[in-house]
């Protein structure tokens, strides 16, 4: 069993990640489950194999602390690691992978509780990030730099998936010039790397809605496996 984490700003696609990669994996021969980690969530594609919704409810504690909806968010995820019942019926899901879809914030994990909640109940994180964030070259370097700051904070292996794919475009400069952008520029930071002797790191381009890059993704997540102590 391979528990892995979606983690990612908001609506970067990582529900919808979840929900089209789990049917790829399933037609690979590989049991999913997906279990939904946000508790404001209001519509799921997925049939939730575990539902903190259960257990809490964003809108009620926003009004009942008088908190907005990250406080509420970080309340439920530090109050969640010490509910015995809840982090049982997450712990008892069982498949090949188990997904944990989470809510659209990276400063939860990154300098709040909820890195505590990750070290604890998953194996691998995948740290997905959309179009936006993979516009040029020197975004490659951010995005390696994220997933460098992420395996320091939870000693998880990590791998970053920019998600929306099929929206990547070349980028054009304020005087008209061409830079190189989108896709281009995470293909001239892959050549470098590959240069580079010695260096494992993947940047993996996918697109939810359209369902490419998942064989990419699924190869590297079982190449993650030895990493994450599950040799099998
Ligand atoms: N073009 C495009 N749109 C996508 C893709 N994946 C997701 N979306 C769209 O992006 C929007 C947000 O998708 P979600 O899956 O809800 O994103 P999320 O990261 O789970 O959002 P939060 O849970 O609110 O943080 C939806 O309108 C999706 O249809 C993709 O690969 N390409
Ligand atoms: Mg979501």
């Amino acid at each position: 069993m391979l528990r892995i984490a979606l983690i990612g700003g908001g609506g970067v696609g990582k529900s919808t990640l979840a929900y089209a990669f789990s049917s790829y994996c399933r037609k690979q021969g590989v049991s999913v489950a997906i279990a939904n980690l946000d508790p404001g969530c209001k519509h799921i594609k997925y049939t939730p194999a575990f539902d903190v919704r259960k257990y809490y409810s964003l809108d009620k504690i926003m009004r009942s602390a008088e908190l907005g909806p990250n406080g509420a968010l970080k309340r439920i995820h530090n109050s969640l690691l010490s509910n015995k019942k809840a982090m049982k019926e997450l712990g008892a899901v069982e498949s090949d992978f188990v997904f944990i879809d989470t809510a659209g914030s990276l400063e939860l994990f990154l300098t709040e509780g909820g890195a505590d909640f990750l070290e604890q109940s998953a194996d691998l994180v995948l740290f997905v990030c959309d179009n936006e964030a993979a516009q040029s070259e020197d975004d490659m370097v951010l995005l390696k730099a994220i997933n460098a700051i992420q395996r320091l904070k939870y000693c998880l292996p990590t791998l970053t998936v920019i998600n929306k794919g099929d929206l990547l475009t070349r980028r054009k400069q304020k005087n008209g010039q061409t830079v190189l952008g989108g896709m281009a520029a995470v293909n001239a930071h892959l050549r470098a790397l590959l240069s580079e002797v010695g260096k494992r790191e993947r940047l993996l381009v996918v697109s939810a809605v359209e369902r490419r890059g998942f064989g990419e993704l699924f190869d590297a997540i079982n190449e993650s496996k030895c990493e994450c102590g599950d040799l099998e």
